[in-house]
């Protein structure tokens, strides 16, 4: 993957749409689209934190050579891939409804090609428990062919990982990334759909986890009366600025979705030491805190329980004010 060069465009930044009336559940508002003129207004972005569709951006020549059968060609037929195989269009983390299965990836692409209910998120081909995958080290024979344009040199200078992700007409669960993350769709139209940090508490994530429980495409779930769901479509070219936290879920519109996720660190600080295979491992301070939740816990569990409740839900109060008191 390399850094490229792009011919300055004329400043057009559209409008952010206001939000759509959905009659079977929350308002949806509409994610911005912008094109990007320089690395500091990236900067800029990034700082208000808020998921923006990047169009008009030069990310190779992969938007015209990545065919399937181009692929399965370069990538060659004989490669091993893990993938998921998910019998519904819908693939669901709390009933686990999907299975890994290794693939040849010719055979891989060809029920792509079929429309098969496969999905494909790259990992490590060397160590794929240790290391986060990059494409240029597991995907070398396509890797030139995606490049991240100059604006958005910063991505490159806190670079992570960048899964390749191929999928059949099948969509992917509601979860959240602690790492940022461009999503660079390359092939088909994909929606996303994309909660605030703020819907947290609506969404059903069990403790420590990172994949929601909600079925969130099916819109009647009365958790979600109260998110603030916001939609982006991605056409081959576009560029989603996926902020940390922000939970979404991805379904493609047609039968064949080829992206490039690239993650990025832009926090200053605050990540937990060790391993990061995916980009969602929590925040040194979240992993801590659920130590102490823990330890705060087993402090009282000698009393009575309703005096231990009584103390535990004081505390569980005093907590939520804390939260309540950022950013009001
Ligand atoms: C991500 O980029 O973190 C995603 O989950 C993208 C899902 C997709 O494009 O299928």
């Amino acid at each position: 993957m390399q850094v490229q060069k792009q011919k300055p465009t004329p400043s057009a930044r559209s409008q952010t749409h206001p939000p759509v009336k959905n009659n079977a559940g929350p308002k949806l508002s509409t994610v911005q689209r912008i094109k990007l003129q320089s690395p500091e207004e990236f900067s800029r972005l990034l700082a208000v934190s808020q998921p923006t569709i990047l169009e008009g951006l030069d990310i190779g020549p992969c938007t015209d050579l990545w065919t399937l059968d181009y692929l399965k060609k370069q990538i060659g037929p004989d490669r091993e891939v893990v993938v998921h195989s998910c019998e519904t269009d819908r693939m669901t983390f709390r009933d686990k409804n999907f299975q890994y299965v290794k693939k040849r990836a010719g055979d891989f692409l060809d029920g792509i090609e079929r429309g098969d209910r496969f999905y494909l998120r790259a990992v490590s081909a060397k160590q794929p428990n240790k290391l986060p995958t990059k494409l240029e080290d597991d995907f070398p024979t396509i890797a030139a062919d995606f490049h991240l344009p100059d604006e958005l040199a910063e991505v490159r200078n806190h670079y992570h990982s960048s899964p390749l992700r191929i999928s059949g007409p099948v969509s992917l669960w509601l979860h959240y990334d602690v790492l940022a993350n461009v999503l660079c769709q390359v092939r088909g139209t994909k929606t996303l759909r994309l909660y605030p940090p703020g819907d947290v508490k609506y969404l059903d994530f069990p403790p420590g986890g990172s994949s929601s429980n909600v079925e969130v495409l099916s819109l009647t779930d009365p958790k979600l009366r109260h998110t603030h769901p916001h939609i982006a479509t991605l056409k081959p070219g576009d560029v989603l600025f996926l902020p940390p936290m922000w939970a979404h879920a991805a379904t493609p519109e047609e039968g064949v979705s080829v992206a490039v996720n690239v993650f990025f660190r832009n926090l200053r600080a605050g990540y937990a030491a060790g391993r990061d295979i995916y980009g969602n491992r929590d925040l040194q301070a979240y992993e801590n805190g659920r130590r102490d939740v823990e330890r705060v816990a087993k402090a009282f569990r000698d009393l009575p329980g309703d005096v231990a409740k009584f103390y535990l839900d004081r505390l569980a109060a005093e907590l939520q004010e804390k939260a309540d008191q950022i950013g009001s």
